[in-house]
C-alpha cells in the first residue's frame, strides 16, 4: 500500500485528529520560510532580531524587520493545504488546529479552531502598560502607546520567551484528546511546538508528517509524505 492510502487510512479511523502547521505550510503562498534556503533567517540571524533583548537594543530594526514582513504577507493567500484544512474542520475531520505561523492564512482560508502558538504579526502589545491592539495595516517607523506613549512591539513569542499559558493550556487539552496528529511543514527545531508530536505519540497516538524533507520528527512519524502541503493535502482529501 502506498504512503498516500496508509496515511488516508489513518485520518479515517482517527477518533480526534488534529493538526500542527509551520511556515512550509505558506510557502507555496509565497510567505517565506524561516530555516529553508531561503529562508527569512537566512537574510538575518533568529536570534539577532526575534528576542526581546534585539527589541530593546534596536526597536527600530525589529520594527523594520517585521514592517517588511507584514507588507509581503498583506499580498499572500492561503493556498489549496490551507483550504484543505479549512474544509476538514468544517465536515468535522479535524477538531483543531496549532500553528506556529504568525501570517494569519489559515484564518484567512476559513479555519476558526486555530491556536496560534507563536501570536499574529498584526496585533502589537505595549513594553509598558497593558495596552494591546490589532493593525491590518503594516506600521511605520516604531509604534508608540495611546495610553502611557512607551513603544509598542509586535505581539508574537520571540526566543527566549515562554508560550502564553492561556495558550499552553489549550494545547493541551487538545494534545490530551488527540489520537492523530498531522504535522505539516515544520522543520520540527523550535520547541516548545516540536515536542507537541511527541506527546502525542508516547500516549499511544499516531504521527502523519508532510514536508519536502526529512526532520527530527521524521522518525518517529508513522507515515512522511514527502512533497509540496499545497499538492498532497488535496490529494489526501480525494482518498477521504
Ligand atoms: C521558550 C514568532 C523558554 C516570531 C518564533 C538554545 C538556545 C536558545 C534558545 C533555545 C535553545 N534551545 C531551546 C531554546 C528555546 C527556543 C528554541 O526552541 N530554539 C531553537 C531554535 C533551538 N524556544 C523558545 O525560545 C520558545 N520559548 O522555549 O521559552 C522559557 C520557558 C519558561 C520560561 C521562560 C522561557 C519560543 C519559540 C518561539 C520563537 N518565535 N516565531 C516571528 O515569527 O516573528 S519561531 C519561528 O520558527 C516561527 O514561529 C516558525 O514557525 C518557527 C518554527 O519554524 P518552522 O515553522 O518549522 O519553519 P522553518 O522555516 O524552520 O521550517 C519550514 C519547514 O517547512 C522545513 O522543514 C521545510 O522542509 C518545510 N517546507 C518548505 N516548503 C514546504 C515545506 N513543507 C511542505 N510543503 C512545502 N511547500
Ligand atoms: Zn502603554
Amino acid at each position: 500500500m502506498n504512503h498516500l492510502q496508509k496515511a488516508a487510512d489513518l485520518l479515517l479511523n482517527a477518533e480526534y485528529l488534529i493538526v500542527l502547521t509551520g511556515a512550509g505550510i505558506s510557502k507555496e503562498s509565497n510567505v517565506p520560510t524561516f530555516r529553508g534556503k531561503d529562508g527569512l533567517w537566512k537574510q538575518y540571524n533568529a536570534m539577532d532580531l526575534a528576542t526581546p533583548q534585539a527589541f530593546s537594543q534596536d526597536p527600530q530594526l525589529v520594527w523594520e524587520w517585521y514592517t517588511w514582513r507584514q507588507k509581503l504577507i498583506a499580498t499572500c493567500i492561503p493556498n489549496p493545504a490551507h483550504h484543505t484544512l479549512a474544509n476538514w474542520e468544517k465536515n468535522g475531520t479535524l477538531k483543531s488546529l496549532i500553528t506556529q505561523n504568525v501570517d494569519g492564512l489559515h484564518r484567512k482560508a476559513g479555519s476558526t479552531k486555530v491556536i496560534e502558538v507563536h501570536g499574529d504579526i498584526w496585533t502589537l502589545k505595549c513594553t509598558r502598560c497593558s495596552f494591546h491592539s490589532r493593525k491590518t495595516e503594516p506600521a511605520e517607523g516604531i509604534p508608540t502607546c495611546p495610553t502611557c506613549n512607551a513603544n509598542l512591539r509586535p505581539d508574537v513569542v520571540w526566543f527566549g520567551e515562554s508560550l502564553p499559558s492561556m495558550i499552553m493550556d489549550q494545547i493541551f487539552v487538545e494534545l490530551q484528546k488527540a489520537d492523530t496528529i498531522l504535522v505539516i511543514g515544520t522543520s520540527a527545531l523550535v520547541q516548545p511546538a516540536a515536542s507537541f508530536p511527541l506527546l502525542v505519540k508516547r500516549q499511544g497516538g499516531r504521527i502523519l508528517e508532510v514536508n519536502i524533507e526529512e526532520t527530527p520528527l521524521t522518525f518517529a512519524a508513522d507515515v512522511h509524505l514527502s512533497g509540496k502541503a499545497g499538492e498532497i493535502l488535496p490529494q489526501l482529501d480525494q482518498l477521504l
